[in-house]
């Protein structure tokens, strides 16, 4: 069996964004691999966080994991920070990463462009998401698009560490989808939708409510011909709302252009309001369910359980072949 890792920031409220690129995988890959997900509230604090929305996020997070079909029978979920080791093996990752490759990274260049004070994790951000794959030996880690470049980092890092001190780690594989892996921002095609976006009416929440959801639609940019056409390059704010119909309604982007030929913009975003609704409906159902239940924790507390054991195993032999002394946690055993 297959090996899966990903993680999601607790960073704001999910956006259709996460769901279409990265949680629908995961909910597919529950039934043919071993899966670990994890919430990274450590990497959530790379940028300043609210201590009460980071804690409430954190909790919300984890509810919509399940909500969204995720059986913790099948599925290891747990928090970053109940496992030590991806801190501890992070630290040992910033060792081996150069400054350099971790420049070119173009999420920390987005992230800090124009800002006054950045955080050095920020810049670091890398290593510790490497950490969280590693400790894992993950083949496979489902991500979207924007993630591809910090998946080849983790690969080469695991290939680094290989090969100075013998082969540890497996280098996993990014598993991004084909269509919806980049859903952009309803009021800006060129920027990747984003829960941590000051404007709320450029992304689509999961937990909105229909007429919330009906609004952020019906304001949300379109491109000057009339015509629904899929052409991201001419035709990027249509395009990017024809992705999410697509990827929500379940049919291909040429049903989608078919259905609304010669109809316009109006009845196309009154329709795909509609699809968003009913399809985040059920979610959002679940997800008031399990948000107050004391089930909760405990699914996080035994994931933890599960995920240190996993992880623990590999710190050991990576503190081992790096020539640190072994602990009395580590020695006992
Ligand atoms: P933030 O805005 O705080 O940086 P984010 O919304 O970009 O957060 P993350 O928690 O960093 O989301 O990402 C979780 C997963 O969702 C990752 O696999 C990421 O690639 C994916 N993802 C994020 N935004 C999109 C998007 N617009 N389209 C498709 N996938 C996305
Ligand atoms: N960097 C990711 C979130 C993330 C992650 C991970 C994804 C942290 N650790 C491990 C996959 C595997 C992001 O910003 N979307």
């Amino acid at each position: 069996m297959k090996r899966v890792l990903s993680g999601i920031q607790p960073s704001g409220v999910l956006t259709i964004g996460n769901y279409i690129g990265a949680m629908r995988q995961f909910v597919a890959l529950q039934h043919e691999a071993d899966c670990f997900f994890c919430i990274v509230d450590l990497h959530a604090l790379t940028v300043p966080q609210d201590p009460a929305a980071l804690h409430r996020q954190t909790l919300d997070l984890a509810a919509l994991y399940l909500a969204v079909g995720l059986d913790p029978k099948k599925v290891t979920l747990f928090v970053q920070s109940h496992v030590p080791a991806h801190a501890e093996l992070g630290w040992l990752l910033q060792c081996l990463a150069y400054f350099g490759e971790m420049s070119r990274m173009t999420q920390f260049k987005e992230k800090s462009a124009g800002k006054e004070s950045v955080s050095v994790g920020l810049f670091t951000y890398p290593a510790l998401m490497a950490a969280d794959i590693l400790l894992y030996q993950a083949d496979l880690v489902p991500v979207g698009e924007d993630q591809k470049q910090h998946v080849e980092l983790t690969r080469d890092l695991a290939e680094r560490f290989n090969h100075r001190f013998g082969e540890t780690f497996r280098v996993p594989e990014p598993l991004i989808p084909k269509v919806g892996a980049r859903i952009m921002s309803l009021d800006d095609p060129t920027k990747k939708m984003s829960k941590s976006n000051p404007n709320p009416n450029s992304y689509i929440s999961l937990l909105d409510p229909p007429e919330v959801i009906q609004r952020k639609i019906r304001r949300a940019v379109t491109d000057s011909e009339a015509e629904v056409r899929y052409d991201p390059e001419r035709k990027p704010a249509v395009s990017n709302l024809m992705e999410i119909y697509s990827q929500l309604a379940g049919i291909s982007l040429e049903e989608v252009a078919e259905r609304y030929r010669g109809k316009g913009y109006g009845v196309f975003k009154q329709d795909l309001a509609e699809v968003v609704v009913s399809a985040l409906a059920p979610i959002q159902e679940r997800y008031r369910e399990l948000r107050e239940s004391p089930e909760l924790l405990r699914i996080l507390d035994e994931g933890a359980e599960k995920a240190a054991a996993v992880a623990e195993a590999t710190l050991r032999t990576v503190k081992e072949r790096m020539g640190l002394v072994l602990p009395a946690r580590y020695r006992q055993r």
